[in-house]
């Protein structure tokens, strides 16, 4: 008997299934995001970023061109089994040479690549509007500032990014979710917090004006409590977004596990919103301390988030999207490490026998369900691990490295 077989038969001693769970896991699309690749840089700029969010290290071999990025993506998404969507940002448009169009003037053309790239992969595409990175960000407001023509313009970039989420819809015959998130706020104690409040709920209320198909455009309000810089206050706010996209029918509620207090956990929040909304999204990504952007990894958190969206039967109804960017590690790896992890978080998830539990739980068996949780821990997840990934022509993790390794001795380490 081979281990996997072994282990299959050990997790059907608990009630668990484990090829219907490795078909879910296949199944469920994780949303990846292009800016991994290159710092949260992209192709319209050629200022540093900002908006509240910071990459750190210099690792060589940053993707300077689309085509680099493309072909680190390629190598990534190589590395990672599972389904995968594409997910991007506005300033990741491709211009023609010479040309440049500023953000109030993207059009879908400006994408005709990256949509070639996600149909020949068979990935559906994601959208983000980039409200950070540009001249046009004004006293490090966007959406909420003052300045009637800085506001403009920003609604102006939300309104093609409605149409260019449609069109990306449209070309992959699968639904776009539109992540709207800005870093506006403030570094100290603001005068006025409702203001910029009501022009950011005005700005996206102008945006959502915008013509387009629910069922082909799922717009998102991300929430954070504060960012670099505007450590004071920042007008998303979570209670801001959530009483946004509640009252405005269609939008939807995007929660970041990195943009809460420390003490507060989205695993909990999951099965909350999952009461009201009939869809939520996520960026998964790993807190550490302030910052909310390190590779994602295996953790509790990350195993708990996985666990709600299962036993809430909500892989149907949680759009899963990943958020992290390290500039001090290659690159590859981190997107691919990253991914993995969620993959191996979803595939627990669906490995662990919800029902038993929850009937400890209903019949106030709490001694039981503590000694069941911790058995549950050490079930052979391993083998089925490998046994996912060899189904799908991905490597295991003991020969994750060597592949690492050779993309940076081949590729990376050639590129200046
Ligand atoms: C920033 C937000 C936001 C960004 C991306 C690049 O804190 O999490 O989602 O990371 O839009
Ligand atoms: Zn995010």
């Amino acid at each position: 008997m081979t281990r996997f077989e072994s282990a299959k038969e050990i997790y059907a001693s608990y009630g668990v299934d484990v090829e219907a769970a490795m078909k879910a896991c296949m199944e469920a699309p994780v949303s990846l995001h292009c800016w991994q690749g290159d710092d949260v840089i992209g192709f319209d700029h050629d200022g540093p970023l900002t908006g509240g969010i910071q990459t750190t290290g210099n690792y060589p071999g940053k993707a300077k061109t689309p085509e680099q990025l493309m072909d680190d993506m390629d190598k990534a998404l190589s590395l990672m089994p599972g389904k995968k969507k594409l997910n991007l940002h506005a300033s990741y448009a491709i211009f023609e040479p010479g040309e440049f169009v500023d953000r109030d003037k993207l059009e879908p053309k400006h994408f005709k690549k990256w949509v070639e790239f996600a149909k020949e992969r068979n990935m559906g595409i994601d959208f983000n509007p980039t409200f950070f990175s540009s001249d046009k960000v004004k006293d490090g407001l966007t959406l909420s500032s003052p300045d009637e023509e800085t506001r403009k313009f920003w609604i102006e970039h939300g309104k093609a990014c409605i149409r260019i989420s449609q069109y990306f819809a449209e070309e992959t015959g699968v639904p776009c979710v539109m992540n709207i998130w800005t870093g506006d706020g403030f570094k100290d104690v603001p005068a006025d917090r409702m203001g910029p409040r009501m022009r950011y709920k005005d700005s996206i209320e102008q945006i959502l004006a915008e013509p387009f198909d629910k069922n082909k455009v799922k717009p998102c309000v991300e929430s954070k409590v504060f960012g670099i810089g505007v450590e004071a206050y920042t007008a998303g706010s979570a209670e801001f977004t959530l009483s946004f996209a509640a009252s405005h029918d269609g939008c939807l509620p995007l929660m970041d596990n990195g943009h809460y207090h420390p003490q507060e956990y989205v695993s909990d929040k999951i099965p909350a919103l999952l009461c009201f909304y009939p869809e939520i999204a996520l960026h998964i990504t790993r807190g550490v301390r302030w910052d909310s952007d390190h590779v994602l990894l295996l953790d509790d958190e990350t195993r708990e988030i996985a666990k709600e969206i299962v036993r809430c039967d909500g892989l149907n109804r949680v759009y899963m999207a990943l958020d992290y960017f390290d500039a001090s590690i290659n690159r590859v790896s981190a997107w691919a490490v990253g991914f993995r992890s969620w993959e191996k978080a979803l595939l627990a998830a669906l490995l662990t026998p919800h029902d038993t539990l929850k009937k400890l739980q209903d019949e106030s068996r709490f001694t039981e369900l503590m000694a069941v949780h911790e058995a549950v821990k050490l079930l052979p997840l391993g083998d089925i691990w490998e046994e996912y990934c060899a189904r799908q022509n991905v490597v295991s993790d003991r020969d994750f490295f060597a592949e690492i390794q050779k993309y940076e001795d081949e590729v990376l380490s050639k590129r200046n």
